[in-house]
């Protein structure tokens, strides 16, 4: 087993990871960039060191700093969370070359999974449905003729890309010439690959995901699906498990065809196998992740697997000590996604201190959060403060109890997406479980809340955004003043004097 972990990732996860790691008894090692000295990940952590300025390409991503703090700490595993370093195969690959244990699987099976065309030839070989398309990068002239052969819409997809970059739906064949050259140039700009390949369109499909663990004895086996259609521009917004409508055949085979794809590729630790399931329950395989996903407690709640400790000991080369037939689904948990955006104004982000912060509690309800009253939230990374998950017996339950949480969270100093939750969980639509990825477009006025005009138009969000950043820092001062001329030591003092290891900052990078 590892004796110390160094988390490369900051906020949320990696106070998830730390939490893990502490029950394990394994120290951690945490890093942050100039912004994050008081965050709360290094709070958790046994040491932490610096590693860089703001921008997450001169701090979290370079991978040879990490690395080299992982050997000065005397870390002997690395944890990369979600985002940053944790789909980059070279790092998993630079990892090993050091011999520090990189959590989560190889640099090979993350380039297979994140080489789309090549994922979809590994699925159809191991009889894992894809969508109708192609499994060959293809010219413009070979699109041309592939999507008459198989008939419109048809999607233009990059096999670089994923999560929905990189992607053009096409309706009508005078309008593919300029799609392709389109996809392909942002292909090129974005993944340095041009690579395309095309799909037939599904209307109207669900997005169902199947949490998949692997360890080295080669047991491989799915802790089953999560529901994650309510979706606003490709960012997941609210998640549930078990899916609605999911029949215990349905979830039967598309568990097996999971399994089936992890297999494929020789998979070890946790992953994820998105899929589209249309109006008749047809399923397809759209990409695997390769790491722990934002989303996980939802299944942690249901099945009651840490899933982050699971992770730690597949890659530790432990055996996952579960069967499939010992795994059941008890009752049904939600998550919510906290965004430090404001949903009236065209979700822009909202920066600033966090001036009041009273997380929810109570009976099924869980907060996993990278904040605390106090904190700032920057615009550097990612607008996501936090997620609340609530378990209930049953869907409805679980709903209620999301609805009275999310009653009893106080945010003050920055907007959250809190007030657009509310509203996504009264709707008829959400309440009666039957609706697709469509549905903040359709039933949510395309989560534009307010303010129509900034939806779509990217000179007017910038604009937003800008302005957003400077009401947060006039907020910030104006508070500063006030807080210099209040009395010292009148509250009820250092709210961390008491909290079990203060880790020791170490270390500076510029
Ligand atoms: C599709 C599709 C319909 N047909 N592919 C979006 C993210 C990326 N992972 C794949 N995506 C889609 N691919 C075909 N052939 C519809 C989507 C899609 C979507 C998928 C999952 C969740 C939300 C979505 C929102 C819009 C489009």
């Amino acid at each position: 087993m590892f004796e110390k972990i160094l988390v490369a990732n900051r906020g949320e996860i990696a106070v998830r990871v730390i939490r893990a790691c502490r029950e394990m008894g394994i120290q951690t090692v945490a890093i942050f960039s100039d912004v994050d000295r008081d965050g709360l990940h290094v709070r958790f952590a046994d040491e932490a060191y610096h590693c860089g300025p703001p921008p997450a390409r001169e701090s979290y991503l370079r991978m040879e700093r990490v690395v080299e703090i992982a050997r000065r700490s005397g870390a002997d595993g690395i944890h990369p969370g979600y985002g940053f370093l944790a789909e980059n195969g070279e790092f998993a690959d630079l990892c090993q070359r050091e011999g520090i244990g990189f959590i989560g699987p190889s640099g090979d099976v993350m380039r297979a999974m994140g080489d789309k065309v090549t994922a979809r030839q590994t699925m159809e070989r191991a009889g894992v449905p894809i969508v109708p398309g192609t499994t060959r990068a293809l010219s413009d002239e070979e699109a041309v003729a592939f999507a008459k052969e198989i008939g419109f819409p048809v999607m233009v997809k990059a096999s670089a890309g994923g999560g929905g970059k990189g992607m053009r739906l096409v309706r009508k064949q005078k309008e593919l010439t300029q799609a392709l050259a389109r996809a392909r140039g942002e292909a090129k700009a974005s993944f340095g690959d041009d690579a395309l390949y095309v799909e037939k369109f599904v209307e109207q499909p669900r997005h169902i995901e199947i949490q998949v663990l692997a360890d080295t004895h080669g047991n491989t086996l799915h802790l089953f699906e999560r529901e994650c259609s309510i979706q606003r521009r490709h960012q997941k917004v609210i998640e549930e498990a078990p899916g609605n409508g999911i029949s215990p055949e349905l979830r039967e085979r598309m568990g097996k065809a999971a399994v089936a794809a992890a297999e494929a590729v020789g998979y070890v630790g946790a992953g994820t196998c998105e899929f589209l399931v249309d109006r008749n329950d047809d399923f397809y395989f759209l990409e695997m992740n390769t790491r722990v996903q934002v989303e996980h407690p939802i299944t942690e709640a249901i099945t009651g697997v840490d899933i982050v400790k699971a992770m730690i000991r597949a890659a530790a080369g432990e055996p996952l000590g579960l069967r499939q037939s010992d795994l059941r689904i008890h009752g049904h948990a939600i998550e919510a996604r906290i965004y430090a955006e404001d949903p009236d104004q065209g979700f822009v982000p909202s920066p600033g201190e966090i001036v009041v912060y009273r997380p929810p509690d109570g009976i099924g309800v869980r907060v996993d959060s990278g904040v605390y009253q106090g904190a700032s939230v920057t615009v550097h990374y990612d607008p996501m403060v936090g997620k609340l998950i609530a378990w209930g017996a049953d869907r409805s339950e679980a709903i209620e109890r999301l609805k009275r949480a999310l009653s009893e969270f106080v945010v003050k100093g920055i907007r959250t997406s809190i007030p657009f939750h509310q509203k996504v969980l009264r709707h008829p639509v959400f309440l009666k479980g039957r609706y697709d990825t469509g549905f903040i477009e359709e039933h949510m006025d395309g989560g534009k809340g307010g303010a129509e005009l900034l939806a779509g138009d990217e000179e007017a969000r910038r604009v937003a955004f800008m302005l957003a950043a400077i009401a947060a820092f006039r907020r910030d001062k104006s508070r500063a003043k006030r807080a210099s001329a209040a009395a010292p030591g009148a509250g009820a003092g250092d709210p961390w004097k008491d909290f079990a290891r203060r880790s020791q900052l170490r270390g500076s990078f510029r």
